[in-house]
């Protein structure tokens, strides 16, 4: 994101650029470098499996799900036969004192692969819109049950949990905060995880660092627990470089909330279905939060949807008043829009029948050997890997950050691969049904665009 792309490289990208048969000059193109990017636009136009192709007629490999989402890969037929049957039945169906079967269903079906204990899921349209309903779900908690002290939220630095004003007050994105300084009041943040001093190119969890949880008792000694209604984590941080949790980590986090009455929210958005190695990355870990926020995956990014996982109790809570009362304020003109649930509905029986929610968990160590064979190579230096989820970091170009990963970025697009930058960090997230064959080839041609970029 906010990316400077290296001059001679975009003047080569030109060269070969086909001009594309439709103007662009409307599009206001989302988390791009518009003028650069319409002077040598990018075009997908068709997917299927493991590829795209582009409007070139090129084959491309996935190297990140789309967007770390379409985890069962493109064009699954259960899928869209699903959304094309749900669009002729029902195309919408107001969600507010009014519903449609397969949102009920849905619902049930995410619960079934949950953790333990959380039973009740609220449907939204994307990540941010997740995240900003987990955060109001826990102030509204603790106020009907008596403690409306509790306003304070809790992020992490490095943390991105997308684009609301909840998400990026709590985010602790540097270039997000940058523009849009204040965000809402009364949040604080505890520190990273990241210590590539002492956990450089560990495989899987680091050892060293499950004490920097202790960084929430600090907030606690400061603002007091009374004040204090959530924390919000990615279990492993997608966006700013692929950090996974240290051994313990996670764990201690949980413990402190527990201590404190504190509510731990998991963003699971792209951790949820399957990218771990288990359903969700609470159960790879081991550790039950008290809410999880999830999107992408959820419709193998084939439609837009959201949603809040939420233990027993805390649904509970709200169901106190009277009955013909609305008991949370809160929710989307298209929350569980029907074909959304139609497209979840199809998802979840293609990742059971190909068992793809514990797939990463099997191909983890062939994966993670792979990613790691790159140690070595020029300007390498950093690798983490869990489950099917790689972060190659790459040093700098000296006084141009950014730089150099996103001419890798450019020349494995010329090459047939698909991958994403963050910082100088290569990210790598196939979909799950990735072949070993295929990893060796993303892992050889990634080697290729580093030793070019040295
Ligand atoms: N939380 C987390 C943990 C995410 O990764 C969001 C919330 C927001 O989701 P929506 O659906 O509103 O985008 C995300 C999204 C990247 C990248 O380059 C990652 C995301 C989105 C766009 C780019 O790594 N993750
Ligand atoms: N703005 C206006 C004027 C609206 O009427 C609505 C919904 O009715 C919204 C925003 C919120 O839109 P959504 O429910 O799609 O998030």
């Amino acid at each position: 994101m906010n990316k400077a792309i290296d001059p001679a490289l975009m003047q080569a990208a030109e060269a070969t650029a086909a001009k594309p048969g439709v103007r662009m000059d409307a599009y206001w193109m989302p988390f791009t470098a518009n003028r650069q990017f319409k002077k040598a636009p990018r075009l997908l136009t068709r997917a299927s499996g493991m590829h795209y192709w582009d409007d070139r007629g090129r084959q491309i490999l996935d190297g990140i799900a789309g967007l770390w989402c379409v985890n069962a890969g493109h064009g699954r037929p259960r899928i869209v036969q699903a959304m094309q049957q749900q669009a002729a039945e029902l195309d919408f169906a107001p969600p507010f004192q009014m519903a449609h079967p397969k949102a009920f269903e849905l619902a049930e079906r995410v619960v079934q692969i949950a953790p333990p204990g959380m039973t009740k899921v609220f449907f939204a349209n994307s990540g941010s819109e997740a995240v900003d309903t987990a955060l109001k779900m826990a102030l509204a908690y603790h106020r009907v049950r008596g403690e409306g002290t509790r306003t304070r939220l809790i992020g992490r630095e490095r943390g991105y949990h997308g684009v609301n004003f909840g998400g990026i007050s709590v985010g602790g994105m540097v270039a997000n905060r940058k523009t849009f300084a204040t965000g809402l009041p009364g949040v604080d943040h505890i520190r990273h995880t990241h210590d590539p001093a002492r956990n450089a190119f560990s495989v899987g969890q680091p050892a060293h660092g499950a004490d920097i949880a202790d960084d929430l008792e600090r907030l606690v000694a400061l603002h007091d627990a009374s004040n204090i209604a959530a924390v919000i984590v990615e279990p492993v941080a997608g966006s700013t470089g692929v950090l996974v949790p240290p051994a313990g980590y996670l764990q201690r986090l949980r413990e402190i909330c527990t201590r404190h009455g504190i509510l731990l929210i998991f963003d699971e958005v792209i951790t949820g279905f399957g990218r771990t190695g288990q359903p969700f990355a609470a159960q790879t870990f081991g550790v039950v939060p008290d809410m999880i926020t999830c999107a992408k995956g959820i419709t193998n990014g084939s439609a837009p949807m959201g949603a809040v996982l939420v233990r027993q109790e805390i649904h509970d809570a709200f169901m106190t008043g009277p009955e013909h009362l609305i008991e949370f304020f809160h929710g989307y003109t298209y929350s569980a829009h029907p074909i959304a649930c139609a497209a979840g509905l199809g998802t979840l029986d293609t990742y059971a029948e190909e068992g793809l929610l514990t797939r990463a968990g099997e191909l983890e160590a062939y994966f993670g050997a792979a990613v790691h064979s790159l140690a070595g190579e020029p300007n390498v230096i950093d690798i983490r890997n869990i489950g099917l989820v790689g972060g190659i970091e790459l040093a700098p170009l000296a006084g141009e950050p950014t730089k150099r990963a996103f001419g890798i970025f450019l020349d494995l697009w010329e090459k047939g691969l698909l991958v994403r930058t963050t910082g100088d960090t290569v990210a790598l997230s196939p979909p799950l049904i990735i072949e070993r064959g295929q990893i060796d080839q993303i892992v050889d041609l990634l080697r290729g665009a580093i030793r070019r970029a040295a």
